[in-house]
């Protein structure tokens, strides 16, 4: 629904949207992604404490790719696994490995089908590795060179695009024409956003309240 630039601020409007669907029982789940860097912020343990007290149909997917802007996630992070967190707020934590489709979607369905049958929360921490540095022009040089040619090797999008035509799901020509329309996809929302006029201050506190209160 909405992103900012302050790191781990998704996860309690995540919360704030399940607490909606829990409130109008709408059958609808809220899935909140975020960083193995947003782990470490006081918001993320706020958000699941708060979410397993009151059982609310969310899935907290926390994409741990070894890196926070240029921190190694064993110089910043105390837990082996960020799942483990998982235990000290009563919800269950599954640690996969996030460059695996299958393994992936066999824990979010779990997680998805547990949310919305009233069993409340799961973290899911998908194990993957940042293939580009944190900003453009990054050069990288705090990471392993060794390390990161290993993990080249297990990128996921080729990997699924050889499993895909190798089951005969997806032949090229329809995986390039999908590439092509994502790209225009992008390129369209780009394009309206340049073109769109800067909001004005009538929108500084819409959907903030139930009642909408005047700027
Ligand atoms: C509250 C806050 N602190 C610091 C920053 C600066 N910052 C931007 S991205 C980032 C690292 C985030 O790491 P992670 O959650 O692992 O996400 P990734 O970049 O790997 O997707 C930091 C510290 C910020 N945007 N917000
Ligand atoms: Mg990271």
């Amino acid at each position: 629904m909405v992103t900012t630039g302050i790191v781990g601020s998704g996860l309690p409007i995540g919360v704030g949207l399940a607490t909606s669907s829990d409130l109008r029982k709408d059958g609808r789940v809220t899935v909140v992604c975020f960083g193995d860097g947003a782990s470490n912020i006081g918001a993320f343990h706020e958000s699941l404490n708060l979410a397993s007290l009151w059982k609310l149909p969310i899935v907290f997917v926390c994409q741990n790719n070894l890196y926070a802007e240029s921190t190694a996630y064993a110089h910043g992070t105390t837990a082996e696994h960020i799942a483990d967190r998982a235990a000290g707020y009563g919800m269950p934590g599954v640690t996969v490995n996030g460059n695996d489709p299958q393994e992936s979607l066999d824990a979010f369905t779990a997680a998805v089908e547990r949310a919305r049958s009233g069993g409340g929360p799961t973290l899911v921490e998908a194990v993957t590795y940042r293939f580009m540095g944190h900003y453009f022009g990054d050069p990288g040089a705090y990471m392993d060179r060794g390390e990161y040619d290993k993990a080249l090797e297990a990128d996921p999008v080729p990997a699924l695009r050889a499993l895909l035509k190798e089951r005969g799901l997806a032949t090229e020509e329809q995986l390039l024409a999908m590439e092509g329309d994502i790209a225009a996809q992008v390129e369209g929302a780009v394009e309206f956003a340049t073109e769109s006029p800067y909001p004005g201050p009538e929108e500084l506190r819409l959907d903030v309240y139930r009642e909408e209160v005047p700027a």
